[in-house]
């Protein structure tokens, strides 16, 4: 709702994904440890249906994959946010979970800039945690953005005074974002000379603990009806 209030639309996508969509339209190199079987769910490819095209399956590991099926079919300007579910090959614990929600963000268009992108992100989280909410950008690094960067919120417990839910440094690490990367909008036919994007991602079961004070992920899929019911 706090995002289609500024004009963008809602997209999703399948949930399994080729390698294709959810690495190398990506910028993933070949050798990431993100493509390993110890963190991707593949399926095995003597199954019948496990390839597309000669492609090697898996469940998506993030929902970029519905960006860029959405770059492929339409021309900027693009406004659009994607929720969904996405899987990762992953012990479980308190914070750990094989199965998760996130909400990336895609906006492309002439004279899209990182300014653009701060506002979007600050907008958002004051709608989210109230208007005194700061946004702070620090350097990062993904494949797919450049520049990277990843967000900080000011504690919307403490304000910035220190406390338990930001380790005493009144910062809370919320998401990670960028320009998006040329060869990305390369790969989907479009001109980065002439188009630039930003692009976001969240982990909205991280948020949902931060917000109502929840310390095991695993609650929410439980299917423990009083922990359910509360919301
Ligand atoms: C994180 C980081 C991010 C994106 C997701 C994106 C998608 C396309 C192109 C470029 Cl199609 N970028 N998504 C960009 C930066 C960060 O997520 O930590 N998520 C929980």
């Amino acid at each position: 709702d706090i995002f289609t209030q500024i004009g963008f639309e809602v997209a999703e996508g399948p949930e399994l994904e080729t390698e294709y969509y959810n690495f190398d339209a990506l910028n993933v190199p070949k050798d990431h440890p993100a493509r390993d079987m110890q963190d991707s769910l593949w399926l095995k490819p003597e199954r019948a249906g496990a390839t597309a095209n000669g492609q090697k399956l898996l469940m998506r590991t993030q929902t970029s994959a519905v960006q860029i099926r959405y770059m492929e079919k339409h021309a900027p300007p693009i406004k659009i946010i994607v929720p969904g579910k996405v899987f990762r090959n992953e012990a479980t614990d308190a914070t750990h979970e094989a199965q998760f929600y996130q909400l990336e963000g895609l906006q492309v268009d002439e004279k899209t800039n990182l300014a653009d992108l701060k506002g979007t992100i600050q907008y958002f989280f004051k709608q989210l945690f109230g208007s005194g909410t700061e946004v702070r950008l620090r350097p990062s690094y993904f494949p797919f953005v450049e520049p990277g960067v990843e967000a900080d919120i000011s504690c919307f417990k403490c304000a910035g005074k220190g406390c338990n839910i930001c380790k005493q440094s009144g910062w809370i690490e919320i998401m990670g974002a960028g320009m998006v990367a040329p060869s990305v909008l390369n790969g989907v036919k479009i001109d980065p000379r002439k188009f630039q994007g930003f692009a976001f991602g969240m982990g909205i079961d991280r948020i949902a603990m931060l917000y109502y004070g929840i310390d095991d992920v695993r609650l929410s899929y439980s299917g423990d009806l009083r922990f359910i019911n509360q919301f």
